[in-house]
């Protein structure tokens, strides 16, 4: 028999752009909605891993229903906690794994339902993991920060950040906690 998750999730890609004329809305794309944990690894087994992707493409995996964009209504009053990974020796794949896991689990989060999705974003100089919540309550996030941390193998020396959407679509935006 198959062993459900708490809630269906959807994989979605943002492929890199090939031309100017192509914005974010034609780049990001669902791949596939799964519910359950053996679906889960069949898709994990068949896509792609993190160290295979191409320059400025992205997965996101979110909950069934919410867009991975700030502009969905589940997004718009929350933000991210985000690290970025510059260490080449880094086993991306691995810590990437890690956070799907915890996010489909709901290891990384006790109950309250703050996690919208997870995405990785392969970039020339890093991968970056983030982690979208519902909310920018520093009570309810900072824990969360800590679980992030703990999952991406962090020592305690460096430190996650969170940023509000709103301020992400500003320039020079500072992060609003650090943990
Ligand atoms: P990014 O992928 O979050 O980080 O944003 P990066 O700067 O490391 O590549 C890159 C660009 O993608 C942004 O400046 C936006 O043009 C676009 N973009 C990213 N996100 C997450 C969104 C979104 O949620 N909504 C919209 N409209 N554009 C986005």
């Amino acid at each position: 028999s198959k062993h459900p998750l708490n809630t269906r999730w959807t994989l979605w890609y943002t492929k890199p752009p090939v031309d100017q004329n192509e914005s974010w809305g034609d780049l990001l794309k669902p791949v596939i909605t799964f519910s359950t944990v053996e679906e889960f690894w069949g898709i994990f087994n068949s896509i792609p891993a993190a160290t295979d992707l191409p320059i400025k493409s992205d997965y996101h995996l979110f909950r069934e229903g919410v867009k991975p964009e700030w502009e969905d209504v589940a997004n718009a009053r929350g933000g991210k906690w985000a690290f970025q990974f510059k260490d080449k020796k880094t086993n991306i794949n691995e810590l990437w794994l890690r956070a799907l896991l915890s996010v489909i689990g709901e290891t990384i989060e006790d109950d309250q339902n703050e996690v919208n999705g997870v995405v990785l974003n392969v970039r020339k100089q890093f991968f970056r993991v983030g982690l979208w919540t519902k909310t920018t309550d520093e009570e309810k996030l900072k824990p969360i920060g800590a679980n992030l941390k703990r999952v991406l193998k962090l020592p305690e020396t460096r430190q996650v950040e969170f940023l509000s959407h709103e301020a992400s679509n500003q320039r020079g935006a500072k992060p609003s906690i650090l943990i």
